[in-house]
Order: C-alpha cells, then sequence, then structure tokens
C-alpha cells in the first residue's frame, strides 16, 4: 500500500472548489432515468450519455473525479479513446462503484444489507489495472416507525470497513456512503440521530479494520427532513443540524466529507453544501459527490436530442458543476442560477 499516494488522491477529490460526478447509476437505475426522457437503455445510448459527460469541455475545473460504473470503465468513445484516458487528460480521478447492491436483510423485513464483499480482492486489482484509483460503496438505511434496527446498521457498517481496508490494500481510496433515506414522514431531529448513530458506528468499524482515516472519504447524506415531512426545516437548519451532526461523529483525521443529493433539488443540494460552507471552517474539507443533483438538466437537455443537444447538454452540466464548486467554498447565490 502506498499511504503518499493514497493520501494525496483522497485530498485531490476534496481540493478546493471541486467535487465528484456521481455517475455510476446500474443497468436497473440509468434504465429507469432513460426511461423519463424516452431513450432506450443499450450499451451505445448509455456510452453516449456518460461520452457526453465526462468530455464537457472544462470538466476538470470543478470536478476532481468521476465515479463508474462497470461498464463504463471499460467502454471507449465513438472515435475509440478510452473513457479512462478522456478522464485522464481532462484531469478527472476515475472512480469506480464496486457494491454489488441492496439486498433484503434476512430477519428483518424491509431492511437492506449492501452485498459484493465475495472476490472483491480480485476485483480491485482488476480496477487498479484498468486505472481506478478511488472506489464507492453505498449503504442504505431507511427511517420509519420500526426502523434502523440495531441488526442494520452493524451488518452495512461492518460491510463497509471491510470494503474500505480492501480497497487501501488495493492502493484505492475508499468512499463510504451510509445514505440514511430522505423518503417519509420523519422529522430532521429523527435523521440526525440516526445519521448520527449510523456514523459513529461506521467510524468505529473503520479503526477495528485498520482503515486509515486520512486516505478515506466519507460520502455522507444531509440532516434533512424526510420528504413527507409537514414542515420541513429550513436550509440554514439543515446546514447547521448537518455540520453539527458530523463535528460529534466523524473524526478529524478523515480526508474529506462529500455529500450525495439524496433527491433533493438541483439548486436545494447546493444551497445547502454553500450553507454549511459559510458557517465556517471544519476539519476536513466539505464537498459534493451528487449524481442526480448534477446530471438533472443535462439530462433533460440531452434527451430533447441525443444528436444535437450535446453541447448544449454539457453547458447545463458545467454549470451545475461551477454552482456547486462555489458551494464548496460558500461563495455561492442564488442570484448566480438563470432565473
Ligand atoms: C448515480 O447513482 C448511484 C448508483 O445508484 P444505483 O446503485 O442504485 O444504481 C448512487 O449510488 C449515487 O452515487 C448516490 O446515491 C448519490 O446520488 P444522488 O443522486 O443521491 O446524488
Amino acid at each position: 500500500m502506498d499511504i503518499k499516494a493514497l493520501i494525496s488522491t483522497a485530498q485531490a477529490m476534496v481540493a478546493d472548489g471541486k467535487g465528484i460526478l456521481a455517475i455510476d447509476e446500474s443497468g436497473g437505475t440509468i434504465k429507469k432515468r432513460f426511461d423519463t426522457i424516452g431513450v432506450e437503455s443499450t450499451a451505445e445510448t448509455r456510452r453516449d450519455y456518460r461520452e457526453m459527460l465526462l468530455t464537457t469541455p472544462g470538466i476538470g475545473e470543478h470536478i476532481s473525479g468521476a465515479i463508474l460504473f462497470d461498464e463504463t470503465l471499460r467502454q471507449s468513445t465513438a472515435e475509440g479513446k478510452s473513457l479512462v484516458a478522456v478522464m485522464e487528460s481532462a484531469g478527472v480521478i476515475p472512480g469506480i462503484k464496486v457494491d454489488t447492491g441492496a439486498h433484503p436483510l434476512a430477519g428483518h423485513p424491509g431492511e437492506l444489507v449492501t452485498e459484493g464483499l465475495d472476490g472483491l480482492r480480485e476485483r480491485l486489482k482488476e480496477y487498479a489495472e484498468l486505472g481506478a484509483r478511488f472506489a464507492k460503496w453505498r449503504a442504505v438505511i431507511s427511517i420509519s416507525e420500526s426502523t434502523p434496527s440495531d441488526a442494520c446498521i452493524n451488518a452495512n457498517c461492518h460491510a463497509l470497513a471491510r470494503y474500505a481496508a480492501l480497497c487501501q490494500e488495493a492502493g484505492i481510496v475508499p468512499m463510504v456512503e451510509p445514505e440514511v433515506l430522505i423518503n417519509g414522514d420523519h422529522s430532521l431531529e429523527d435523521c440526525y440521530e440516526v445519521t448520527e448513530l449510523a456514523l459513529r458506528r461506521l467510524f468505529e468499524q473503520m479503526y477495528d479494520q485498520n482503515v486509515m482515516l486520512e486516505g478515506a472519504i466519507l460520502k455522507a447524506s444531509m440532516v434533512i427532513s424526510g420528504d413527507e415531512a409537514t414542515d420541513r426545516a429550513s436550509v440554514a437548519e439543515v446546514a447547521e443540524a448537518t455540520v453539527d451532526c458530523l463535528l460529534q461523529s466523524v473524526p478529524g483525521s478523515l480526508a474529506g466529507v462529500v455529500f450525495l443529493s439524496g433527491g433533493q433539488g438541483d439548486e436545494e443540494a447546493t444551497a445547502h453544501l454553500d450553507a454549511m460552507n459559510k458557517l465556517g471552517i471544519f476539519p476536513w474539507p466539505l464537498s459534493f459527490s451528487y449524481g442526480r443533483a448534477l446530471q438533472h438538466p443535462t439530462l433533460i437537455e440531452w434527451g430533447a436530442d441525443i444528436v444535437a443537444n450535446v453541447g448544449s447538454g454539457q453547458a447545463k452540466l458545467a454549470h451545475r458543476a461551477r454552482m456547486n464548486g462555489l458551494a464548496t467554498l460558500g461563495q455561492y447565490e442564488s442570484s448566480m442560477e438563470p432565473g
């Protein structure tokens, strides 16, 4: 394990003004996204869409890295250049999703555990050879009257920590993502409690598995009211609660925290990140690793004409990347959005 290389990759992922583009949708998820724009999901359309995103002019200015799905890591542009080479020449670090999805947790109806540890050492070795320098594993935790159970949190945090240790052994920076889902009518306080518990368990497990925190990234969900809650917390309340929760549970030696958008609107996700960074300076950089909140305007634009709208689709991505880059510095204003 090259400790210095791990640390320098992790730091580059959360460099000032930059964040991560999450385009690691698995087959089922990308089909769902394409269904919304009436585009058939084939290996070619998936390649065309992701080629458009990754060849956005100036993408490396605000995007430090992109998380790919296995298929994309192996694909080439229509002209035959590997997408990994495209990323490297744009200054975008290649990342790879390595979990194999969330599956029902036996004995705990309605709860999920993320799988993918079997054979992971060998898969990571191949991914490193293909050019991946960081990886991602997502666990999902739901809030309801009866969930999450201790068993769900423990099983997922144990798997996240074992995945992280294997990544570092392979020279790959682990991004650990324990997503507390936004779905439901829960309050900000309920979300705080569950998020704090999950993060504390996660870092206990990371210590047990000897994960080097200086070479690891947390992909966190924000502390936010459920999407069906009647009296949803304001931007300022979400920012304060999220930062407070992280300070209570995340060790200062961690290289950085990036957020998922989790169903928030594009501008809402940017405003929350900005409000956090306006609050002050923390032990770790606070940045973004958005999927939907970075891609949504581009997906709609491209879907209107997948041949003619490549340039205009890229302009939409460049705009959202710049807005979120400014939010990592606490320099975003909603007036910067086109009316
Ligand atoms: C881009 O979506 C990722 C893959 O999802 P599936 O495994 O379900 O296909 C997802 O893990 C994503 O990286 C994170 O949830 C963050 O994306 P959002 O859209 O929540 O910002």
